[in-house]
């Protein structure tokens, strides 16, 4: 399988990050894509492309250009300079004030757990671009493509980052693939994709299906619940399917495959994007679901049947030590015949 990476997506470097009063290691390190790429030279059949930067309209096509402007200008931070917004406006009724960075970078943020620094642009572009490049890639050749998207993305919406997102990758590529075909996108990552939702939340352009800890007790706890099935032309296009910690494999597999048989009612998609998280995995040091080796495999496998287009964008997952033996089995699964 072709894999779309490059280095520059190395460049974010976080250290802490804060939740239940207390700082804690960030867990979006990036030891995580080393570990992916370890396990992928090791089993020795993936081919690594590094992708051209993206056009900016494909930024511009999910994100709002004051957003765009603002994550740019974190450019500008000192080399050992960290943003972590921590007041939050709320009322966006009330007139704007710049600059926003350091004071009121909280404007386009919507949680404290997630910061800025002088290369979190570059890093996040690069990693949009390695999803942006898989996508023509399947797009010109119909075979499905990989792309190690980190920062991942599933969480920024179109004016704010968080959740260790900043651009929705996904989102990007499901507006370029658009123009070719219909686009399903499945979310299987232990976080409700908020982002992701709310992209196309009014929209039946994509049908948005997301597999996940129920927000009742877990992150990001204000959407993923069954009742948010979307809006005026969204109608039955967005599809939750929550999910309590501690779930067993084979309720995680009854539940996906329950989704996925709803939303092949509403859609037949050309098209399908894979925001793979795999935090879904046993040991994860932020999900709870317990899913094997063996069951990525099988994931997969069910995957590959669905006989479409097929784009998998790397998302959250951060046991370092089993990461990349998960993706390259989730990844072989999808490739067996
Ligand atoms: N109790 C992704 O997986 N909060 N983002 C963690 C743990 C942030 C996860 C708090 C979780 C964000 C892409
Ligand atoms: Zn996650």
């Amino acid at each position: 399988m072709k894999i779309f990476y490059s280095s520059l997506q190395k460049k974010h470097v976080i250290r802490k990050e804060v939740y239940n009063g207390k700082a804690h290691s960030y867990n979006d390190k990036v030891s995580r894509i080393d570990s992916i790429l370890k396990a992928f030279k090791q089993a020795g059949r993936y081919e690594i492309i590094v992708p051209e930067i993206l056009p900016f309209e494909a930024l511009t096509s999910v994100h709002d250009e004051d957003y765009l402007t603002f994550l740019e200008s974190s450019q500008n931070l000192k080399n050992d300079e960290v943003i972590c917004p921590y007041v939050f406006p709320c009322d966006y009724r009330i007139p704007r004030h710049e600059p926003f960075i350091p004071k009121r970078a909280g404007y386009y943020c919507f949680d404290a757990g997630t910061s800025l620094m002088n290369n979190t642009w570059n890093a996040a572009v690069a990693s949009a671009s390695a999803a942006y490049g898989a996508a023509i890639y399947t797009k010109t050749t119909g075979e499905p493509s990989y792309a190690l998207c980190r920062p991942p993305g599933h969480h920024a919406s179109k004016n704010m980052f968080g959740g260790y997102c900043y651009l929705n990758n996904a989102a990007v590529i499901a507006k370029y693939l658009l123009q070719s075909g219909s686009v399903m996108i499945v979310d299987f990552d232990y976080h409700h994709g908020n982002g992701t939702q709310s992209i196309f939340y009014d929209s039946s352009e994509v049908f948005y299906l997301s597999i996940h800890a129920h927000p009742l007790v877990e992150y990001p706890y204000f959407t993923g619940f069954e009742t948010e099935i979307g809006i005026d032309d969204g109608v039955n296009y967005n599809l939750n399917v929550p999910l309590m910690p501690l779930s067993s494999p084979s309720e995680y597999f009854k539940a996906l495959l329950k989704g996925l048989e709803k939303a092949f009612k509403v859609i037949n998609p050309d098209y399908l994007i894979l925001s793979a998280g795999f935090d879904i995995e046993a040991g994860d040091p932020i999900g709870h679901f317990n899913i094997s080796p063996n069951d990525f495999f099988r994931l997969g496998k069910e995957f590959r049947s669905l006989n479409k287009k097929t784009i998998i964008l790397q998302e959250g997952g951060y046991l370092v030590s089993e990461l990349g033996r998960n993706v390259e089995s989730f990844l072989a699964g999808f490739s067996e015949n």
